[in-house]
């Protein structure tokens, strides 16, 4: 039998192009974001966070994406061109780094919006008829297709993602929208300090996701409109989306788990504390965010690396790991690994006990060494004898980084 309604959802992601903003700095990441951008960030033990977006666009099938890339891009651009850089160009499949280039004026990047407006002849010379908007740090599993048929279904210029949270998760962080019964957009606050609550429920509210549908013209002629106005910071979040709202044809779409229809797992990595978090949340016996489900993988590059190994070391004492996800190329050698995840090429040596951990790439941590709650970054060496989140004045005293709720961040220019 043939399948209409897929049909039609394939027809309108083969005319949609996506345009991956990954030029934002991260400052609330410290020293994990003062070499790379954001977007470059491993997470999951083999993945970066653009991976997702990325993954989605494709799961979805969207095979026409353009990443604007600008702060620190180098790891960025790599990996990209490493791992994403093999599509067929004779099918009309691509994806494009469009790093900040000065094509339209003078100027980097300025806001979101400038970042686009500077790509214009870009998005025409592709000539899509939509225009999917994505941040490129974010980690979620999205059907794009669903938000492009709620587009057209509701005959929509503009369509922004939106999630229910608490308003404190909100307050100050997220762009809040207010809908009528017909999920229209009446207003749009960027991050205000008290979010308007949704009607049935006065703790929470409708937060935008930073993911937009546009129309290809309704963009161009917004991105225009904006470039023109000397007031304005050209950022999609300040500027565009609340100078669309007055208009009757900007829809939510409410993102929802499509088996459950409850809320889905959207995790925005944006500080030392949620980056770790989010990522011993994938260590759980069923996580909100299944990394094994293979009708939805995540596509990632990685370099050809041998399987993980656990060695009894001289004296017999074993190393091994209980709930925790180690990476290929890890040698564990008579150490203890615990609620932990390691990523690839890490090496621990003997008489250590890794607790509740993030160990980025290629960092290794020498003899009788004891972490608790540490992230430690990529190609970070942790000399022998080093204890780190044990006591939090010592590793203050040592000039290491730590966050809010008291997880610990080392990287290799604290140890030199
Ligand atoms: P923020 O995430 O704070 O809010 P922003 O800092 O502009 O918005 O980042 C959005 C994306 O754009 C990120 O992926 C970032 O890397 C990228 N970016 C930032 N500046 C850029 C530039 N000059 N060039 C290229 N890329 C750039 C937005 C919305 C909120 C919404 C949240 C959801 O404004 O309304 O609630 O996303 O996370
Ligand atoms: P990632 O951890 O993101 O894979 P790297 O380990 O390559 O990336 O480090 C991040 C960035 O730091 C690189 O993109 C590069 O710009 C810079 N960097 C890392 N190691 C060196 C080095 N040995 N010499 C110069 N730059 C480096």
């Amino acid at each position: 039998m043939v399948d209409f309604q897929s049909r039609y959802v394939s027809q309108l992601t083969k005319e949609t192009l996506a345009i991956v903003l990954a030029g934002g700095k991260g400052q609330r990441l410290h020293e994990l974001t003062r070499k790379r951008a954001k977007p470059a960030l491993h997470f999951g033990g083999k993945f970066r966070l653009i991976d997702f977006p990325l993954s989605n666009s494709i799961n979805s099938g969207i095979r026409r994406i353009g990443v604007l890339t600008q702060y620190k891009s180098h790891s960025l651009m790599r990996h990209i061109m490493r791992g994403w850089g093999n599509f067929n160009r004779d099918l009309g499949e691509f994806v494009d780094l469009l790093p900040a280039s000065q094509q339209q004026s003078e100027n980097w990047y300025q806001g979101t919006a400038d970042a686009f407006y500077q790509n214009i002849p870009f998005i025409e010379a592709v000539n899509p008829k939509y225009v999917v908007v994505l941040a490129g740090d974010q980690v979620y599993r999205m059907d794009y297709g669903s938000i492009l048929a709620e587009h057209v279904e509701n005959d929509a210029n503009l369509t922004v993602a939106c999630l229910q949270v608490d308003k404190s998760i909100a307050a100050g962080q997220l762009g809040v929208v207010g809908v009528n019964q017909c999920n229209q957009i009446v207003d749009f606050e960027e991050k205000p300090l008290h979010p308007k609550p949704v009607p049935d429920d006065p703790t929470q509210c409708l937060a935008s996701m930073g993911i937009y549908v546009f129309n290809k013209d309704f963009l161009i002629r917004c991105l225009c409109n904006d470039a023109g106005r000397g007031d304005s910071d050209h950022d999609f979040g300040k500027n565009i989306i609340p100078s669309c709202i007055p208009s009757n044809d900007v829809y939510a779409f409410r993102y929802t788990d499509d088996a459950t229809g409850q809320q889905a797992y959207w995790r925005d990595v944006g500080t030392l504390d949620t980056f770790w978090q989010a990522n011993l949340e994938l260590i759980s016996p069923l996580p909100s965010l299944n990394l094994y489900d293979e009708k939805w993988p995540i596509w990632t590059y990685q370099q050809q690396l041998p399987p993980a190994k656990f060695v009894f070391n001289d004296e017999q004492r074993r190393g091994y790991a209980v709930d925790s996800m180690i990476s290929a190329g890890c040698i564990i050698s008579g150490s203890k690994i615990d609620q932990s995840v390691l990523f690839n090429g890490v090496r621990i040596h003997s008489y250590s006990d890794i607790h509740q951990s993030v160990v980025l790439p290629r960092a290794e941590i020498g003899r009788h060494c004891r972490l608790h709650k540490v992230i430690v970054d990529s190609h970070c060496h942790i000399p022998a004898n080093t204890s780190i989140g044990i006591d939090v004045e010592q590793d203050r005293a040592r000039g290491f980084r730590i966050s809010q709720h008291g997880v610990v961040l080392v990287t290799q220019d604290m140890f030199e």
